[in-house]
């Protein structure tokens, strides 16, 4: 993969020799690299991943074009000592929002660099903007939670639990081709729905609930996000004000949203319909946020998120209302952005089911 460009760029503007990267997604991203443990190194002159015995023929296998570096007795720090002196950089930079401290004391102490400096997110802020093929992997993963959500309403029945529903659904998104799950499955039923983000329990889904389900997966190391709430037999008159009202706030953000806003100006649009009828305070979490190869990335569509929102970025529209002793909505959706507007990941019905 020659993303290892991208990141030589960064190393000229910030006139240092070489990087490390060691957040797991950014190795992938840059060089193809799955493995758990590592570093990809960056210079001027080199691009490798280094890395232990365990890993080596994943490496050679995924990390295309790239010299992968197995150390040895010396650990870590004589297999990068010796890349820096052949090399000769003398300022080595690291990616300081994901390395362990404990490893940074033990590098900055045993590296012979006259600089270890720390970046900010430059090497994540090259994954904003996804790929043609990069967005193909997570319309993927995302149409087999879709092809989860329609087989998942002739399974549940009330009676069973939070717990055995969130088995079931984790199963189907394996068993439909995802690698992983992008988080272990939500499902919220009844009180426990105006918990935005509730574990499944033992608490039996019955009669009356609203029931929550959120949930991805991984597809080639990308993921999916969705939600989808239901009624389990007849909604209430005041289920149905809160669902609706819900769902028109999602139905507005997905009118508005295109390239060249503010996140936080997309997310106002949702939140205004929510307070406006009554529910302020009954919102307390963002609009949504990016999807790649991490299941929450940036920029967020939030009250705070001052980052422009551009074609070829991915975004959760996720709107809810959460209301304490009787329960909560959220109605969830990926799209990619467009200049125009954007393309809807998410075809699940999103008109009320009562089940
Ligand atoms: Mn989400």
């Amino acid at each position: 993969m020659d993303n290892y460009k991208k990141v030589q760029e960064i190393l000229k503007k910030q006139s240092v020799g070489a990087v490390l990267i060691s957040n797991g997604n950014n190795m992938r991203y840059v060089s193809g690299f799955a493995g758990a443990t590592g570093y990809v190194y960056i210079s001027e002159k080199r691009h490798a991943v280094i890395t232990d015995f365990r890993y080596t023929i994943q490496a050679e296998v995924e990390a295309e074009g790239y010299e992968v570096i197995t150390i040895g007795n010396g650990g870590y720090e004589e297999a990068i000592n010796d890349v820096l002196s052949t090399d000769g950089v003398d300022r080595l930079a690291f990616e300081a929002e994901e390395m362990i401290f404990a490893n940074y004391h033990k590098l900055k102490e045993k590296l012979k660099v006259k600089d270890f400096v720390p970046l900010g997110s430059e090497i994540t802020n090259l994954r904003r903007i996804k790929t043609p093929h990069e967005l193909e992997l997570i319309k993927k993963a995302e149409a087999i939670g879709d092809e989860v959500f329609t087989e998942i309403l002739t399974f549940i029945k009330p009676g069973m639990t939070e717990l055995e529903l969130a088995a079931r659904i984790e199963y189907l998104l394996k068993l439909k081709g995802a690698e992983g799950l992008s988080f272990s499955a939500i499902v919220a039923s009844g009180i426990n729905s105006s918990m935005p983000h509730a574990v499944p329990s033992r608490k039996k889904i019955e009669i009356g609930d609203f029931l929550t389900m959120d949930f991805g997966c991984v597809y080639e190391g990308y993921c999916s996000d969705m939600t989808r709430t239901i009624v389990i037999g007849k909604a209430s008159e005041k289920q149905k004000e809160v669902y609706n009202t819900v769902l028109q706030a999602q139905q507005a953000a997905l009118d508005f949203i295109k390239a060249g806003y503010k996140g936080k100006e997309v997310d106002k649009v949702a939140r205004d319909i929510i307070y406006g009828a009554g529910y302020e305070g009954c919102f307390g979490h963002g609009l949504g946020h990016s999807v790649g190869l991490h299941i929450h990335e940036n920029p967020r569509l939030s009250m705070l998120e001052e980052g422009i929102i551009e074609a070829g970025m991915t975004e959760t529209i996720e709107p809810g209302i959460y209301i304490k002793g009787f329960g909560g909505v959220r109605i969830e959706d990926l799209v990619v952005v467009t200049e125009q507007g954007h393309e809807n990941f998410t075809f699940s019905n999103k008109n009320l089911i009562e089940l």
